[in-house]
C-alpha cells in the first residue's frame, strides 16, 4: 500500500504531494514500482497533528480520488476518520476505507457498512494529539488483540462481512518504542485473530529512536521492518519507498513459499 499524503503538514514527506498534479504523478510512480493499493490521506496522523475541518479534508482528497480512480489499475484507499469523507471518497471511486481510529467516530461504522467496500480498522491508544504523552499497557499484544477483535465484531454486527475486514495494530499510535517492538515480535498472535493484517512501519519514529536517523534516512530500516512483518504473516504493508519494500517482500515470499504476492 503506497502512501499518498495530500496534506501540507505530513509527517514524513512534508506535504510535497498536496498539489493535484504532483499527487497524481506520485501515485502513478508508486503503482509502477509495485504498489497494489494507493492510500490517499488529507489529514495528518502524526503525533500532535491538528484536526482538519471536514470541508478542508474533502477539498484535499476528493479531487485526487476523482482524478486517480478512472486511470489507476489498482484500488484507492481513503485514509480518514470522518464518516462524511468515507462516503464521499467511495462515491468518488475509493475502494477501501482505512481508519486509524478503528471506525469509532459517531456514524463511521454505519458509513463504512453503507459504502460496501473493505475496511481497515486500526488500534490507537488516545488520539493523534495526545497519544504519545504516556502510552500504557500491561500486555500490549494482548490488549491490542482484544481491541481489534472487538472492532472486527463491531464491524460484522454493523453489516460489514468478515471477508471485507482488515486489522492493523497501529504501530506508533499511542505506543512507546518498546511497545512497538513487542507488538512486531508478537504479530503472529494477531494473525491468529483470523483477519488479514495490514501494518504501517515505514519511516516511523521508532526507527529514529532506535537508530538515531532522520525521517529521510529511514528507508533501509523501514524495509527491514516490512520484511519482518510480512514474515510474521502480515498481508499488506503500508509504505513510502515502494520499489525497495516490494522487492524485499517479494524475496521474503520467494524464500518462505508463503502466499503474499507483491508483483506479477
Ligand atoms: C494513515 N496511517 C498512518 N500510519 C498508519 C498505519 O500504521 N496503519 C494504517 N492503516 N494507516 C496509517
Amino acid at each position: 500500500m503506497g502512501v499518498l499524503n495530500v496534506t501540507p503538514d505530513s509527517f514524513s514527506d512534508g506535504g510535497r504531494f498536496n498539489r493535484l498534479d504532483a499527487a497524481i504523478e506520485h501515485a502513478r510512480e508508486m503503482v509502477a514500482e509495485g504498489a497494489a493499493i494507493i492510500d490517499v490521506g488529507g489529514e495528518s496522523t502524526r503525533p500532535g497533528a491538528p484536526d482538519v475541518p471536514l470541508d478542508e479534508e474533502l477539498g484535499r482528497v476528493i479531487p485526487v480520488i476523482e482524478a486517480l480512480a478512472p486511470e489507476l489499475p489498482v484500488p484507492i484507499s481513503i485514509d480518514t476518520q470522518k464518516p462524511e469523507v468515507m462516503t464521499a471518497a467511495v462515491a468518488a471511486g475509493a475502494g477501501l476505507i482505512n481508519d486509524v481510529n478503528g471506525l469509532r467516530a459517531p456514524g463511521a461504522l454505519a458509513a463504512a457498512a453503507a459504502a460496501g467496500v473493505p475496511v481497515c480498522v486500526m488500534h490507537m491508544q488516545g488520539n493523534p494529539r495526545t497519544m504519545q504523552a504516556a502510552p500504557d499497557y500491561a500486555d500490549v499484544v494482548a490488549e491490542v488483540g482484544a481491541f481489534l477483535a472487538e472492532r472486527a465484531r463491531a464491524c460484522e454486527e454493523a453489516g460489514i462481512p468478515a471477508g471485507r475486514i482488515l486489522l492493523d495494530p497501529g504501530f506508533g499510535f499511542g505506543k512507546t518504542v518498546e511497545h512497538n517492538v513487542l507488538l512486531l515480535h508478537g504479530l503472529g498472535e494477531l494473525v491468529g485473530l483470523g483477519y488479514p493484517l495490514l501494518v504501517g512501519l515505514s519511516r516511523k519514529s521508532m526507527i529514529g529512536a532506535l537508530l538515531g536517523l532522520e525521517v529521510d534516512q529511514r528507508t533501509q530500516a523501514s524495509v527491514a521492518l516490512a520484511v519482518i512483518a510480512a514474515w510474521q504473516g502480515a498481508k499488506l504493508v503500508r509504505a513510502h519507498d515502494i520499489r525497495a519494500t516490494a522487492d524485499a517482500i517479494a524475496m521474503a515470499g520467494a524464500v518462505s513459499g508463503a502466499e503474499f504476492k507483491i508483483r506479477e
